[in-house]
């Protein structure tokens, strides 16, 4: 056999799904993928959120050869795929409360092992902030029973559904309709952060990950791996949202490329507590390159430039790139 080929995606150093063996070509790009979100959903166009879930789910639905039930929080998610008595989910799939998605996907799993069923998937998902603000309770008690549930959390840094609040997620600095871009210190004035992934990777629990929809292939390879794996899994997906962000909808993918490369999200790996794996950032960028395409930092840049506050974001990515060894 000759040298496996690296698996580039268009947009970076293009070697597609072609020239790969057909057992290793990415599930979207088999017919016989499972379309867990199908045509119909009303996400606006360019949201990163439903590409992501799209890829996740397609990816547990293969690993799991079908056999997978979702538990889905309150959020954009849920609102643009559900609106009763309609639905794109092509799996079954449960719409719970904002703040209990992990608590109702534990109570799938142990209804599930009740009956004797070990085969059966659960998947809980949710947005950032039913998951890192209001559910994060019960996603940090999931944790620590270790219920065999893979929750996915797609991050795009603020309460979208709802018009755009931040959340524990939302970066310092971001204009949000609750931090407003005024004062002395416009946009979201907190900025120490939340990490949801490294603080579920505090729990020890079986594996951790994070994945953004630059890197769909990279997405699917850890929902694939997290499937298979029993005992409680976190994967943390950072989505681009066109709405909130203030971006163009054909920029969410270089967008959440801009965010990886410069240093702001962190890809890793990470088992029973311990960093297993990193992304290496190829091109580093500067944080500027990041920020200045998005309309929630524009206060950064105009009317007169926040050198102190890009540096401050700088410090940021440049903390990121040495603690988890990017370079
Ligand atoms: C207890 C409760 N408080 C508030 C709401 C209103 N609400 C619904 S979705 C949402 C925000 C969702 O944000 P996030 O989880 O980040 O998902 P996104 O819409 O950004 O994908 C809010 C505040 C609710 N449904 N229940
Ligand atoms: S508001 Fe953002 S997360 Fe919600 S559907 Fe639109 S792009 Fe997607
Ligand atoms: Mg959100």
């Amino acid at each position: 056999m000759g040298a496996a080929i690296k698996y580039y995606q268009t947009g970076s150093f293009a070697v597609g799904n072609r020239l790969v063996d057909p057992a290793q070509r990415a599930e979207q790009s088999s017919a016989q993928r499972a379309n867990a979100i199908t045509c119909g959903h009303r996400a606006c166009q360019g949201c990163g959120e439903a590409l992501g879930a799209r890829y996740a789910l397609d990816s547990a639905l293969r690993a799991a050869g079908g056999d997978v039930i979702a538990a889905n929080a309150t959020g954009c998610l849920e609102v643009f795929s559900t609106p009763y008595p309609e639905s794109s989910w092509q799996l079954p799939w449960i719409h719970s409360l904002f703040g209990n998605a992990p608590a109702v996907a534990t109570g799938i799993a142990a209804a599930l092992r009740a009956k004797g069923n070990d085969h059966t998937r659960v998947i809980g998902q949710g947005g950032d902030g039913g998951t890192v603000d209001i559910g994060f309770a019960c996603l940090s008690g999931m944790f620590e029973r270790n219920d065999d549930v893979l929750y996915i959390c797609y991050d795009n840094q603020g309460y979208m559904n709802t018009g755009v609040q931040r959340s524990g997620a939302t970066p310092p600095a971001a204009r949000t309709a609750t931090t407003q871009a005024v004062g002395p210190e416009p946009g979201a004035p907190w900025g120490q952060g939340k990490s949801a992934p490294l603080i579920a990777l505090a729990h020890e629990i079986p594996y951790v990950a994070t994945a953004t929809i630059a890197d769909l292939r990279d997405l699917e390879a850890k929902v694939t791996r997290a499937t298979a794996l029993r005992g409680a899994r976190y994967i943390h997906v950072l989505v681009t949202c066109p709405l909130g962000w203030g971006t163009a909808s054909g920029e969410s993918i270089r967008i959440a490329r801009l965010a990886t490369e410069s240093g702001l999200f962190p890809v890793f790996e990470g088992e029973h507590g311990d960093v297993t794996d990193v992304t290496k950032i190829r091109r580093q960028v500067p944080v500027e390159d990041y920020l200045k395409p998005q309309r929630r930092f524009a206060h950064l840049f105009s009317p007169q430039r926040r050198e102190d506050v890009i540096a401050r974001i700088q410090a940021r990515a440049d903390r990121n790139i040495d603690r988890f060894g990017l370079r």
